[in-house]
């Protein structure tokens, strides 16, 4: 069944063409600098947060940053779980995520059964994400035992897609790992997004506005960015969010002048 949240972030992808998702690590910042990037970032024209890391062990951090972001916020608070300890009862959704192309079944569907009683009893909602890791895959990578995309193989990233749409899934994710040297390319989303019919999320290595309206052109219904937020000033944090959601605009409106 559609939730609330889920139900939100498709009709803004429907309103606006494509979306912004800023991803916060508790790990990387404290609750109160969570709160603020929060703010800013809906400010700016953010559509939800995102909360998770790859190492994210401590749960009373968690709690703390997603309670901190929820009393700043009144956009969505999403949690975006590396493992079954990346779980709060104060968020509002929790991306319900089966990494695809992981060569380990706990990372594939151990850890959601683990967490899945958990998730009912507290009541989050869940949303179905197919997570897929590309080129580098960073320490995603790594922790979820992936065998990433390479870059110059986008039918096998299409594959994948299409797997997670067939299996029922209703959101399909192209990570090219947090901090990557490299965006998820263009080539690539633009196949994906051609293929499938569920929604299209890209991050990693999204840096600048240019990389955010090519993400957006090429068809990417939600663009995340993590890194952007963490070890600069809150002035800068501003100016680059800025720059990546104008960009994101920009790319939606190229979609339209191409047609
Ligand atoms: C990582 O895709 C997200 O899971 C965001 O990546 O930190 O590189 O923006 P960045």
């Amino acid at each position: 069944m559609v939730g609330r949240v889920e139900k939100y972030l498709l009709d803004r992808i429907n309103c606006e063409g494509a979306i912004h998702i800023t991803l916060i690590d508790p790990e990387k910042v404290t609750p109160e600098v969570a709160a603020l990037i929060s703010t800013d970032s809906e400010a700016l024209g953010s559509s939800a947060i995102m909360i998770g890391g790859t190492t994210v062990v401590s749960q009373s951090m968690l709690n703390d940053t997603v309670k901190h972001v929820k009393e700043a916020v009144s956009i969505p608070v999403i949690l975006f779980p590396n493992n079954i300890t990346a779980i709060s009862e104060y968020a509002d959704a929790i991306w319900f995520m089966s990494l695809l192309n992981s060569a380990d079944p706990y990372f594939i569907s151990g850890a959601q059964v683990l967490a899945a009683p958990l998730i009912r009893k507290i009541g989050l909602e869940a949303i179905p994400l197919g997570y897929v890791i590309v080129g580098e895959g960073g320490s995603v990578g790594v922790v979820g035992k992936a065998c990433p995309i390479p870059y110059n193989k986008p039918e096998l990233a299409v594959a994948h897609a299409l797997a997670a749409e067939f299996l029922g899934m209703r959101f399909v994710y192209l990570e090219a790992g947090s901090g990557a040297s490299r965006p998820v390319p263009p080539r690539m989303i633009k196949m994906v997004k051609e293929a499938i019919s569920i929604k299209l999320i890209v991050g990693g290595g999204i840096r600048n506005g240019l990389q955010a309206k090519e993400a957006a052109k090429s068809g990417a219904d939600i663009i995340v960015t993590g890194t952007i937020v963490e070890g600069r000033s809150r002035e800068d944090i501003r100016n680059k969010l800025n720059e990546v959601i104008i960009g994101i605009k920009e790319g939606v409106k190229a979609r339209s002048e191409e047609v």
